[in-house]
Parts: structure tokens; C-alpha cells; sequence
């Protein structure tokens, strides 16, 4: 089977061009201006952008979080992504307390065998002894994993103490793997929901006062020296304040490989939903790190455009309102989460492109490519190249819709962007070559996503310093 996507505008992450696209079976095979059907179907992307499909470095399907499971599962939510131009998504397995990773790792490749396009996992380090030590290589060796994460928030759950950081992040740095983090003080974060909670502020409101900005700045500044001392790159997830911004910003111009992610929510929406006098529409805003002020949002946006922050994500963890109104008297029960997945592109192009904030070129990068490149799936994934995988999205500029949960493809009774009219969406959208997207209608199929492994960096990461090793340590000789 053959597909011509002719009249566009191709658009990748080194710029833009007028070309066609030629697929055969999964992979692009030809790039160039009049090209030939031959009998290939024609798409038509006259008018429009061809770009790489979306890849989402962070989301959570049917996840078993604070005593419930998030209502999107791998089918539902992979099919919404595809809707929003999203064809791949890297998803976490989260180990129960003392579960053994691997054992954690197939059960989550069993339920997303049900997935509808292309997957990865990166696996989290909830505790620590040898065999985690033993068992993160067996990842890394045998099954494609090049990344672990670390959650520093989450007391009595799944948060792991500077002990379990250190030796994990050693153990990252052995294996040429990628340590990822939930930057925010979980101690500090308990402490404050007690005394918010006992000060008689049980809604929802009280969410963001027991996170304030100061938490998840120390995180993320204590993740990023740790690692400096260690040598060892970091990826820091969600960040949603300048706080985060300014340390991940100081270690890279210092030199240190630091990531930095930004959630498109934490672009758009500010910290006064929590105000809002409906319970259930507060609770639906209820994620970690919280909605923050427009402040930090206008700091987020620069620390995008400038580099500092280089991959959008969606933290795409969905509860429906029974399930948030488990923390109805007690806002520290609500389970912490939010959707997003099917309109991260559309905002990210909408406040994005069309405000002048970003180039055509930058929204690619900043959406496919840089994920693709930090977690090396570059140039499989990322990118619109002959070799590529057929991931590929017509996206029409002036295609305008307005986003609901009446009309979102996501299994959550509620969309955090509830009204936002936005133009620029995917008008087509093709999985390694099979269009799941077109017309405003779904073509997925349960199980036709694939996994994707994701070699460790042996060589480019051990070649991050360690700041201690600048001093070649010499004994001193006494007596
Ligand atoms: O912290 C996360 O990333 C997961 C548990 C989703 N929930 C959230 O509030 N961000
Ligand atoms: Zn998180
Ligand atoms: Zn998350």
C-alpha cells in the first residue's frame, strides 16, 4: 500500500519546505517537489503543513493512583491523541512498594497491547536494594528502556528519598540512561497539606497553597545538583514555575545536560480555576504540580522559546467526577490528575504559532522532534525523512474548532480547556502509514500500536562530567 501526500508544506524541526511525501507500507520513502502518484492514494495537503506525528513524553493510561485507576485506557487514549495529531506517547510504569521493576514492567506492556499507535515506557524507581540495581540494566539491555523516573513527591506512596535518587542516578549513569524527575519536596508538600487541611481549607483551593512554587523549586534544584555532583543527565518533567525554570536554566548555562519539560496546560491555564465556586470544576484542575499564576506562565513560555524548556507534554492522567470526588470533604483525596492528550498540538499552535511566540519549525521541535531526540528515537521518530516512520500529520492552519468534552475523544467526563476556541488542528493524522484520523473521524484499531524500544546513550551521556571529577582526587601521603 502507497500514499502520496502531495501540495504541502513539509515541516521539520530544521525548517520548512513545499514537498510531497511518499509512503510505502510503515516508512517515508520519498521527499521531494512533483512527485508522481504512480497508483499511490493521494491525500491532498494543499493549503496545509505536513509534520511529524506528535510524541508525548508523558502520560499515564489506566493508572492505579491513590486508591482508583485513571479512566483513559491505552486504546481510548491513544485513539484521542491520534484525533490531536499525537502519534506516540511514552507512558510510565510505576512500581507498587517493594514490587520487583521487571514484574511492574510486563504488566504495563500488557495493557498496552491494546494501544492503537506507537508506545514506550519509561519505569519508575519507587525503593531501592541490589536488585533494582540488577534489574534497571536487564531494562536497559533487554527490553529498551533508557529512561527512569523518579517521583520526589508523593509521601507514603510512591516518592523516593535522596537515598534511592543516589543510587539510582549512579545506576542511570552506569547504563547511559536517562534519570527523569517529579521535582517537588514531598516532606515539605505532607507538612503543608496538614496544616492547609487543619486551618479548615478542605476544597480544592487548598491544592496549590500546599505546593507552592518554593517546593518544587528546591526539588528540582537539589534533583539537578545531585546529578552535577554524579554526572549524570536529568530530565525534569512538568515544570510549571519560574522557580524550576531558574534552576534547570543556571545548570545548562553552566554546561550540565538538563531537560526541561513544559505541560501545555501549564501554559494556558492559571491558578484561578481552584477559585472557581462549582467543587467539581475546582477538582478537575486538581494535578502536581498545581496551576500557577499568569506570571509563571509568561516565564514558562519564554523558558520554551529560548530553549530552556525543550519538549511539551500533556501528564495525560484522567479522573472522572466520581473518581475526584473521593477528596469531596478532604481536597488532599482528590486523585491528582488531568487530561489533554487530543488538544496539546491545537493549543501549542493556537497560543503558540499563531501569537508569534514560535515558528512553524520550533512547534515541530517542541512537540516531536526534541523528545525524539532526547530519549533516541531520532530519526525513526521525530522527523518526516526517507527511513522515517510514516508518523505523519496533515495540519491545516485554518482548521478552527472549539474544545469540549462533548465532543473530545477522551474516556474523562471533563476538558480542562472547556470552551477554548482554537485554530490550527490535524486534518490528518497517519500511524506508521495507516490513517487512524481524517474527516473528524477515527480510524483505530484495538493493537496496532507497537512498542518502541529506546537504547541507553552509553557513549554521549558518560561524557557529562561529574563536577568532582575535574579534581583528579590524589591521596595524601602522611606518616
Ligand atoms: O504526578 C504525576 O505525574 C502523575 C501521578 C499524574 N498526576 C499529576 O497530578 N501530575
Ligand atoms: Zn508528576
Ligand atoms: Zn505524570
Amino acid at each position: 500500500m502507497s500514499i502520496l501526500i502531495r501540495g504541502g508544506t513539509v515541516v521539520t524541526a530544521e525548517g520548512e519546505r513545499r514537498a510531497d511525501v511518499r509512503i510505502v507500507g510503515e516508512s517515508v520513502v520519498e521527499v521531494g517537489e512533483g512527485l508522481s502518484p504512480d497508483g499511490a492514494r493521494v491525500i491532498d495537503a494543499g493549503g496545509a503543513y505536513v509534520i511529524p506525528g506528535g510524541i508525548d513524553p508523558h502520560t499515564h493510561m489506566e493508572l492505579p493512583f491513590m486508591g482508583t485507576v485513571a479512566s483513559e485506557d491505552f486504546f481510548t487514549g491513544t485513539s484521542a491523541a491520534a484525533a490531536g495529531g499525537t502519534t506516540m506517547c511514552i507512558d510510565f510504569v510505576i512500581p507498587g512498594p517493594k514490587q520487583n521493576i521487571i514484574e511492574a514492567y510486563k504488566q504495563w506492556r500488557g495493557w498496552a497491547e491494546k494501544a492503537a499507535c506507537d508506545y514506550s515506557f519509561h519505569v519508575a524507581i519507587t525503593w531501592w536494594d541490589e536488585s533494582v540495581r540488577r534489574d534497571m540494566g536487564i531494562l536497559c539491555q533487554e527490553h529498551g528502556v533508557n529512561s527512569f523516573k523518579h517521583f520526589m513527591a508523593y509521601k507514603n506512596a510512591i516518592m523516593c528519598d535522596d537515598e534511592t535518587l543516589v543510587n539510582s542516578f549512579k545506576r542511570c549513569k552506569e547504563l547511559g540512561a536517562l534519570a527523569t524527575l517529579h521535582a517537588e519536596n514531598g516532606e515539605l508538600v505532607y507538612v503543608l497539606q496538614q496544616d492547609i487541611f487543619n486551618q479548615g481549607i478542605t476544597g480544592p483551593e487548598g491544592h496549590p497553597l500546599s505546593r507552592p512554587p518554593e517546593v518544587e523549586g528546591e526539588a528540582a534544584n537539589r534533583a539537578i545538583r545531585i546529578a552535577e555532583v554524579l554526572g549524570v543527565p536529568v530530565y525534569i518533567v512538568h515544570n510549571s514555575c519560574i522557580d524550576a525554570l531558574e534552576a534547570i536554566t543556571r545548570a545548562r548555562l553552566e554546561g550540565q545536560i538538563v531537560f526541561g519539560e513544559v505541560l501545555a496546560q501549564h501554559l494556558v491555564i492559571d491558578d484561578s480555576v481552584y477559585r472557581n465556586p462549582d467543587w467539581r470544576t475546582a477538582a478537575h484542575y486538581v494535578m502536581s504540580p498545581p496551576f500557577r499564576s499568569k506570571e509563571h506562565q509568561a516565564a514558562l513560555w519564554k523558558g520554551l522559546q529560548a530553549g530552556m524548556l525543550q519538549t511539551t507534554a500533556t501528564d495525560h492522567c484522567c479522573f472522572c467526577t466520581p473518581q475526584k470526588e473521593a477528596g469531596k470533604d478532604d481536597f488532599r483525596k482528590i486523585p491528582n490528575g488531568t487530561g489533554g492528550i487530543e488538544d496539546r498540538m491545537g493549543v501549542l499552535w493556537h497560543h503558540g504559532v499563531r501569537s508569534g511566540r514560535l515558528t512553524p519549525s520550533q512547534f515541530v521541535a517542541a512537540t516531536s522532534t526534541n523528545c525524539a531526540r532526547i530519549f533516541n528515537l531520532y530519526p525513526k521518530k521525530g522527523t518526516i525523512q526517507v527511513g522515517a516512520d510514516a508518523d505523519i500529520v496533515v495540519w491545516d492552519p485554518n482548521k478552527t474548532r472549539t474544545i469540549s468534552a462533548s465532543t473530545h475523544h477522551q474516556n474523562i467526563d471533563f476538558n480542562i480547556y472547556e470552551g477554548m476556541e482554537i485554530t490550527g488542528n490535524a486534518a490528518v493524522t497517519l500511524s506508521r502509514g495507516r490513517v487512524v484520523w481524517s474527516d473528524g473521524q477515527l480510524s483505530t484499531e484495538r493493537g496496532t500500536g507497537r512498542y518502541v524500544n529506546r537504547p541507553c546513550f552509553a557513549d554521549f551521556w558518560s561524557s557529562q562530567n561529574a563536577r568532582n571529577a575535574a579534581a583528579v582526587p590524589t591521596p595524601v601521603k602522611r606518616g
